[in-house]
């Protein structure tokens, strides 16, 4: 039996739940046994190309295959980097060369894109490694500590690389099993993005932990969603998606929406995080599946803070009480601990808090006050120790769709462009993504074209991924600024909501 904490479940799992299924994509159904199996032959595999305490980045097509890449990363006790698709050249470079890659995991899809941003690293391919000759590796890891990097934007310009440790993802998964009573005749619908604590952590990893079936679409599609439903026993989202999934509801026809509305119905939970759920949305999906949805927070450094009970009240704006398991407080801007009602900063202690930032001490220091992660969110707590979340301490970052966003990084890209003499990004509110990023510019004289429309959107695309581009550009003369010149962006928001 091997000594990781992770790992060491999965190694059980494939000999008490061999013939179970573990994974179901488009194109098979793979038995825990099976998966095992491959898990240990990726292992072996990296092992005999001495990649063990290295980080290996992984850009795979989600499915199957995504798993096997990642859990044989960890089973060879290398650490995984998981990259997105979504990504330009120029960021997966960055990413690469960031995280220190020692080679990168692609799939036959991805292995071109792959080899246009490696840099002259070995490019492996998980189709290679799964049918190892070398023989199944006894998984023996000295569970180092750290596990995974996943990047996450922060208050500077370039994201930060979060260390999270096996230890850390076992705690969410089995923190979660209990609350939310995960068994292996659960099976979950599964079409988050990999290369965040959501998708990883919070849904494929618990669900795996628990015996249970992932059936894993490649990317979110609405349509597909409720038909795959009839399956499902649990479907985790953000709250765009569930937004996007009630819209293709209202755009099918009477028929079809008999049909996904018996899907809705029979599902064991539904769940909703890494942004606020509109009670709007939440109250059709009572309507559709019997129960409001169960809203929880959680965050990359953290795992799961709080959550919603799975039988008790589920309370509409909240994200219910501490997760059983981990330690939840607001601290005011004094130090102290908040009363009901009193606003502050949601602090969190416990088993899933990760160990740091990559090579960024201070960062990491900053990050934490006496053994609790400062987690940059400011909330009250309702009555009963349920939490509200009230929004980000800091006016820099931005939630669309579930990714956090730094103004800051963006702006950083956009001042590049030539035609660019000023430029602030801010988030306004929007009914399908919660929060878009739009940007203001300030254009160098005589240049004003070269960045109205969809001019500097287009130009931004080829250096940050998509979800990061501003949606909207707004060509100013000046910016409404404090004494000392610098912008304010509360006041900057009004105006750009003025002339939305
Ligand atoms: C896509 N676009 C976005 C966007 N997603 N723009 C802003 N914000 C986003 N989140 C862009 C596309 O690039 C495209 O740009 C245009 O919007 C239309 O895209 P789409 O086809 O409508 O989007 P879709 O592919 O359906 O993606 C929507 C989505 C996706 C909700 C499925 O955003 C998503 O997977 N979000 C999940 C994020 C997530 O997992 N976060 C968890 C973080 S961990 P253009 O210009 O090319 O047309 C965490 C901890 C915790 O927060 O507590 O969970
Ligand atoms: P990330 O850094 O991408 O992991 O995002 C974590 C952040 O998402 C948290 O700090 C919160 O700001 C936000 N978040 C997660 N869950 C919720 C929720 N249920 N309600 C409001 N915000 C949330």
């Amino acid at each position: 039996m091997s000594s990781s904490p992770l790992i060491g479940r999965f190694e059980w799992l494939t000999r008490e739940r061999a013939e179970h299924l573990a994974i179901v994509d488009d194109r098979e159904s793979v038995s825990f046994e099976l998966l095992g199996q491959r898990v240990r032959r990726v292992a072996a595999e990296l092992r005999a190309r001495g990649l063990s305490g290295r980080r290996v980045a992984l850009l795979v097509t989600q499915g199957s295959r995504w798993v096997e890449a990642f859990l044989g990363i960890i089973a060879a006790d290398a650490i995984a980097v998981p990259l997105s698709h979504l990504h330009p050249e120029a960021e997966q470079a960055w990413f690469v060369q960031t995280s220190r890659a020692a080679t990168v995991v692609a799939s036959a899809e991805t292995r071109e894109r792959v080899a246009g941003f490696a840099g002259g690293l070995p490019v492996v391919l998980v189709e290679a490694l799964r049918e190892s000759s070398i023989g199944p590796a006894d998984i023996d890891t000295g569970a180092r500590d750290v596990a995974v990097i996943l990047y996450t934007s922060g208050t500077t310009g370039k994201p930060k690389g979060a260390l999270i440790s096996q230890g850390n993802l076992e705690a969410t998964a089995r923190l979660l099993g209990r609350a939310w009573q995960w068994s292996a005749d659960d099976v979950l619908l599964h079409c988050l993005p990999l290369h965040h604590l959501h998708g990883l952590g919070i849904a494929l990893l618990t669900a795996l932990y628990a015996g249970s079936t992932t059936r894993m679409l490649e990317k979110f599609d609405g349509p597909r969603m409720w038909e795959e439903m009839a399956r499902a026993t649990v479907v985790m989202g953000v709250p765009t998606m569930h937004k996007k999934l009630l819209d293709a509801f209202d755009a099918a026809g009477p028929e079809t929406q008999g049909r996904w509305a018996a899907h809705a119905a029979r599902l064991r939970l539904v769940t909703s995080g890494s942004a606020a759920l509109p009670t709007t949305v939440g109250e059709r999906l009572r309507a559709l599946t019997g129960r409001y949805p169960l809203e929880r927070f959680g965050m990359t450094e953290i795992g799961v803070g709080a959550t919603n009970p799975l039988d008790g009240d589920r309370v509409p704006g909240s994200c219910g009480p501490s997760l059983a398991g981990m330690q939840l407080r607001i601290v005011k801007e004094d130090g102290t601990d908040a009363a009901p009602g009193e606003s502050g900063e949601i602090w969190i202690r416990g088993p899933s808090v990760f160990l740091g930032y990559d090579e960024n001490p201070a960062a990491t220091r900053e990050a934490f006050s006496e053994g609790w992660f400062k987690s940059g969110d400011t909330a009250v707590f309702l009555e009963g120790d349920y939490v509200k979340i009230m929004g980000r301490t800091s006016v820099d970052i931005l939630k669309s769709g579930g990714y956090k966003l730094s103004a800051l990084e963006i702006e950083e890209v956009l001042r590049e462009h030539e035609a660019v003499a000023d430029v602030a990004v801010v988030g306004l509110p929007d009914e399908t993504w919660g929060e878009v990023a739009v940007a203001a510019v300030i254009a160098r004289p005589g240049r004003r074209s070269e960045v109205e429309g969809e001019a500097l959107r287009e130009w931004a695309k080829a250096r940050i991924a998509s979800y990061k581009v501003p949606k909207r550009v707004v060509v100013l003369d000046d910016f409404p600024r404090n004494p000392v010149g610098k912008v304010v962006k509360p006041e900057l928001a009004k105006v750009l909501s003025q002339g939305a």
